[in-house]
């Protein structure tokens, strides 16, 4: 696939169809999303509505197909999306991304035909997805998985627990892995897709969090699960390659996310620099809060184009997993200098919860943790310049 960067109407390179959902999803944020931000941060409510707006809006399967039931947009107009939603409410950008990136995504691109058909369109459409990859004792080490899966007729047995799973208890198709033969580390694990109402699954408790409150997380817990075996997604003992893919793909939409957050804490620090008088006269003509306002729009921009940089490459068919490990690695760094930044500028107020600077900074923390820590993300770029 050739594709042409247009600069003429767009600075970023923006195609007409991707400015219209860009400009869509910004409209929704700002209208629907912004105003419940705060209570939702603060009750740790996940907003099932906004969910319901979403899905009515077509954006719960935005870079699917449309014979799926999907908005049959590319997968950089669904980081943009990501990108809206972050920069007013990071937490319903994320369960946004963790059931596009890491659940649609997944059964679209190594599912079997029958599997699509059987889940795609109800994820596009009117249900939330899980992806349940994280364990108690497999977290950066991902091929560490002991949750095992044992073939017993037309049916696998799932056993073991994962963690900190985004939208659990909100989710009613999941999927995740478990080792199906022991003793051949990530070439023995497999990947599933299963329903809420399986025998043997439940959903357990869940920690209270730092930020990211208004996005839903908790365990899921296998005793005896039975999963029938044309639940198993791709072949048995390629689930690790599945899920590694499928990371890659998400690191993009949290690279967005943290460009989100970023621009949004940047968008607060100079509406409230332009308002606040100090010295007799706005604080945006300080120096001081000139050269912290610089500083995150010039952040801003790297990170952006970092971000549509790996969408691009995986629009074109190329390799795009260091570029996906930098823009996230970078972007979440951005986002937490941009809301460090943006509660300085703030002052007293910033650090109260009059204020959204202070959630912008604990949801932001996320980006360095999930799908991948920073440090996994410098794993992965020093593998790839060193091979
Ligand atoms: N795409 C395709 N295949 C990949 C891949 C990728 N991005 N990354 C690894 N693989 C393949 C390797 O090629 C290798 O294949 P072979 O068995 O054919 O040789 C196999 O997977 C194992 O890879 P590797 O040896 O690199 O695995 P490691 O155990 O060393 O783990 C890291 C690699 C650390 C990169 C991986 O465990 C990881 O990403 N961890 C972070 C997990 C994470 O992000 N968790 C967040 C929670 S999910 S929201």
């Amino acid at each position: 696939m050739t594709l042409t960067i247009d600069v003429s109407q767009d600075k970023w390179g923006l195609t007409e169809e991707q400015r219209m959902i860009r400009d869509m999803v910004r409209e929704f944020a700002v209208g629907k999303v912004e105003p419940r931000a705060a209570e939702i941060d603060r009750n740790c409510r996940f907003p099932v509505e906004t969910f319901k707006e979403m899905a009515e809006l077509g954006l719960m399967g935005l870079p699917v197909s449309e014979e799926y039931g999907g908005g049959g947009t590319d997968y950089l107009s669904y980081a943009i999306a990501v990108e809206e939603l972050a920069r007013v409410c990071a937490s319903t950008a994320l369960s946004f991304a963790a059931h596009t990136s890491l659940v649609v995504m997944p059964i679209f691109l190594f599912g079997n035909e029958a599997q699509k058909k059987k889940y795609l369109p109800d994820l596009c459409t009117n249900r939330l997805g899980a992806y349940g990859l994280t364990e108690p004792n497999a977290g950066s080490d991902a091929g560490g998985t002991e949750t095992t899966a044992v073939k017993q007729g037309d049916k696998y047995i799932l056993n073991g627990t994962k963690i900190f799973i985004t939208n659990a208890n909100y989710a009613e198709t999941f999927i995740a892995t478990a080792v199906t033969e022991k003793g051949i580390g990530t070439r023995g694990i497999s990947a599933f897709i299963f329903e809420k109402n399986i025998p043997g699954f439940s959903l357990g408790g869940k920690d209270e969090k730092l930020g990211m409150r208004g996005s839903d997380w908790g365990t899921l817990q296998f005793d005896n699960a039975e999963i029938p075996v044309e639940n198993r997604i791709g072949e048995e003992g390629k689930g690790f390659k599945y899920f590694m893919q499928t990371l890659d793909n998400g690191r993009i939409s949290i690279g967005a996310l943290g460009v989100g957050i970023a621009q949004g804490a940047l968008d607060k620090a100079l509406q409230y620099a332009k308002e606040r008088r100090q010295f007799g006269k706005a604080i945006a003509e300080f120096q001081a809060i000139q050269f912290m306002l610089a500083d995150m729009a010039m952040e801003i921009e790297a990170a952006r184009l970092l971000v549509y940089n790996a969408a691009r490459l995986k629009l074109a068919g190329q390799p795009f997993s260091k570029e996906a490990a930098m823009a996230k690695l970078y972007a979440s760094e951005v986002a937490m200098r941009a809301a460090n930044h943006a509660i300085q500028i703030h002052g007293g107020y910033g650090y109260t919860k009059d204020f959204p600077v202070e959630r912008y900074l604990r949801d932001a923390k996320l980006c360095e943790i999930g799908e991948g820590t920073s440090e996994i993300q410098r794993t992965v770029i020093a593998r790839n310049i060193l091979s």
